[in-house]
This record gives C-alpha cells, sequence and structure tokens, in this order.
C-alpha cells in the first residue's frame, strides 16, 4: 500500500470515531459540526491525486474546501476589466442576466453601472467563461464531479455598498434548490473572491457539515427593507448552528456541496465586493421533474422569467432553462 493510501486508511479509521475534534482549518472559525456516531466514508470526493487525504476528509466532514491562492491577479483583473466593460454596456452578451439590487435601482444618485450586483449567466463571454474552464479550478472540480464536467451555472457578484436596507445581504440558502439535476454529490460551486472579502463587506458565511442534510424548503424571507430577486432563502434552519465566516484573499477559491447552508452577509463599506463563481456538475448527472417537491416553487419563477425574455408562453420548461446553459468544460457530454 503506498503511503497516500495507508494515511487514507487511517483517516478513514478516523471517520468511524465521533469527530468533533476535527480542525484543519483553511478557514476563520471552527468547522467540525458532526455529532454523528456513524461511519461516513468518503462519499463526496474521488481520488485524483490533487486532495490530501486530509483535504478529503475536511470536504467530506464540512462540505467546503477553500484554496488560497489559486486563480492569479492577472486573471481576475482581466475579469473585472470585462465585467466593466459589460456595465458600460461596450459589450453585449447574449444571454446575460444583469441583476440589479432592490434598494440601490431605486435611488437616483447613483450611476447605472453602481446598481450591477450580479451578472448571471455569462457563459456566452469568452473572457469571463475563461473563468469556468481555468485547468487548476477543473482539476479541483473533478475531485467532486468526475471527469466529465458540466459548466451549469455561472456569477459575477458584485455586492455594493449597503444603502441602509440591509438588501446586500444574501440570505442563508443551499444552492440545490435552484438546480433540477443530481445526484447532488457530483455538483459543486467554485467561487473566487475578486478582492480581499472580510466580515466587512460581506463575505460568504456558511454552516459546516449541512451537506449531510436534506433539501429544505426555500422561501422569500420576510426582511422588513426587501429581498433582492431570486434571492430565496431556507426555512427553519437551526441559527444555534456553528457558522464559519470565509475572508479570504483576492485569488482564493471555495468549493461547496450544494446542500451547505451559506448566504452573505450586509456590505458595510463604500467599495464593491466582487466575486466570480461557477457552479459545475458531473456531465453524467440527470435531471429530475421538480413536480411536488419544494422546488416547485423556483421552478414556476424560472419559468415565468423564462418565458417573458423568449417570448414563448410556458413553452420552456424548467429542465430547457438548464440544458441550454450548461456548457461542456472536460471530457464528455452525457446526460445534462
Ligand atoms: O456572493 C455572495 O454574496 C453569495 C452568492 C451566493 O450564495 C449565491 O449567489 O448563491
Amino acid at each position: 500500500m503506498s503511503r497516500a493510501a495507508e494515511r487514507l486508511r487511517l483517516l478513514i479509521n478516523h471517520l468511524d470515531r465521533p469527530s468533533s475534534n476535527i480542525a484543519a482549518a483553511p478557514t476563520s472559525a471552527q468547522t467540525s459540526t458532526s455529532t454523528s456516531t456513524h461511519p461516513h466514508r468518503l462519499r463526496y470526493t474521488f481520488d485524483n491525486d490533487l486532495l490530501t487525504p486530509e483535504q478529503r476528509l475536511f470536504y467530506e466532514e464540512n462540505g467546503f474546501i477553500l484554496i488560497k491562492n489559486l486563480v492569479s491577479e492577472e486573471d481576475i483583473d482581466k475579469f473585472r476589466n470585462e465585467f466593466e466593460r459589460i456595465c458600460r454596456q461596450e459589450v453585449k452578451v447574449p444571454g446575460l442576466v444583469v441583476m440589479r439590487d432592490l434598494a440601490i435601482v431605486k435611488s437616483e444618485f447613483v450611476p447605472d453601472q453602481k446598481a450591477v450586483s450580479k451578472l448571471q449567466d455569462y457563459q456566452e463571454d469568452p473572457e469571463l467563461f475563461r473563468y469556468c474552464a481555468l485547468p487548476q479550478i477543473l482539476n479541483y472540480v473533478e475531485c467532486f464531479t468526475g471527469p466529465n464536467i458540466m459548466a451549469m451555472h455561472t456569477m459575477l457578484i458584485n455586492k455594493p455598498p449597503d444603502a441602509g436596507k440591509k438588501t446586500s445581504r444574501h440570505p442563508m440558502h443551499q444552492d440545490l434548490h435552484y438546480f433540477p439535476f443530481r445526484p447532488a454529490d457530483k455538483i459543486v460551486c467554485a467561487w473566487t473572491a475578486m478582492e480581499r472579502v472580510n466580515r466587512q463587506n460581506g463575505c460568504l458565511v456558511v454552516l459546516p457539515g449541512t451537506h449531510t442534510g436534506t433539501l429544505q424548503e426555500h422561501d422569500y424571507p420576510e426582511w422588513e427593507g426587501g429581498v433582492n430577486k431570486m434571492y430565496h432563502g431556507v426555512r427553519g434552519y437551526d441559527p444555534q448552528h456553528p457558522r464559519v465566516h470565509l475572508e479570504m484573499e483576492k485569488g482564493d477559491t471555495v468549493f461547496f456541496h450544494p446542500l451547505l447552508i451559506h448566504g452573505s452577509g450586509m456590505n458595510q463599506t463604500q467599495g464593491f465586493r466582487k466575486a466570480i463563481s461557477c457552479h459545475y456538475a458531473g456531465a453524467d448527472c440527470y435531471y429530475i421533474d421538480v413536480k411536488g417537491t419544494t422546488q416547485e416553487n423556483i421552478e414556476k419563477e424560472v419559468q415565468e422569467i423564462a418565458a417573458r425574455k423568449y417570448a414563448l408562453d410556458n413553452e420552456i420548461t424548467f429542465t430547457d432553462t438548464w440544458a441550454f446553459r450548461g456548457r461542456l468544460v472536460q471530457g464528455e457530454r452525457i446526460s445534462l
């Protein structure tokens, strides 16, 4: 047995014991949460010789892993530049959805590009889409999805300075709520900080270990200042669950499971907090019918938006909206 395999065997044995004292710490706070005494073997990761046994164990237990300094400054500056060009309307990207913060869009005093809180579906922008195909990102993604990889959902998030209504917060949620494909364990999000992110400018907040649970009901939270479009929040999670604030430097990247409960805080600075992200899925994932499930509400909302956007009376199914956006980034397109 190789040394790595031997280490892995020892770590797996360790998983057979209660895991409350694991504190592999690429993050800013206490991470371990599992109180289960049942063994949960390596279910969430594949071995492609990139993740160390400790990193695999960390993801298995916590549902995320943070990799420092993964994307170069040069690339991030190019993505920022492209974002600014899009905001100035110097480039028109087919299918791109430009989202505006609820509070800022109502203000008469903010120049247009400053009102952009998120670009969604940038897959037709060659410069931004380069992010999704960066080899160093895909090497990690493969540990979760396997070798055939689809980029399913792309975003550049430009969290604005909060205008006093707390609308810059992103409610706690599970990304799987938005996805009509499975299995969840072969889906992963890569989220890269485009500058230093911390608690002041609204870094990501995660509830470690929640990826081992099930998909919960989501809906718009009842926030006094209102909630941005499509920002559904998870109902009924445990507010006492330990939280980790993912403070990151420019280029650091976190990979996380689609059942992991996460959100982000208010931006209390005057700057725009930028991050670029992509959700990947194994190309052998399959679509499911969400009728009769907790995802019916998001299906309805997405279909209404798609019908308006493409002027097609409900002819577009929820599945179509994903099949149409998905792009192969490695290997072979199979069932997505
Ligand atoms: O970048 C953020 O603030 C949160 C992003 C996020 O969780 C999402 O868009 O699903």
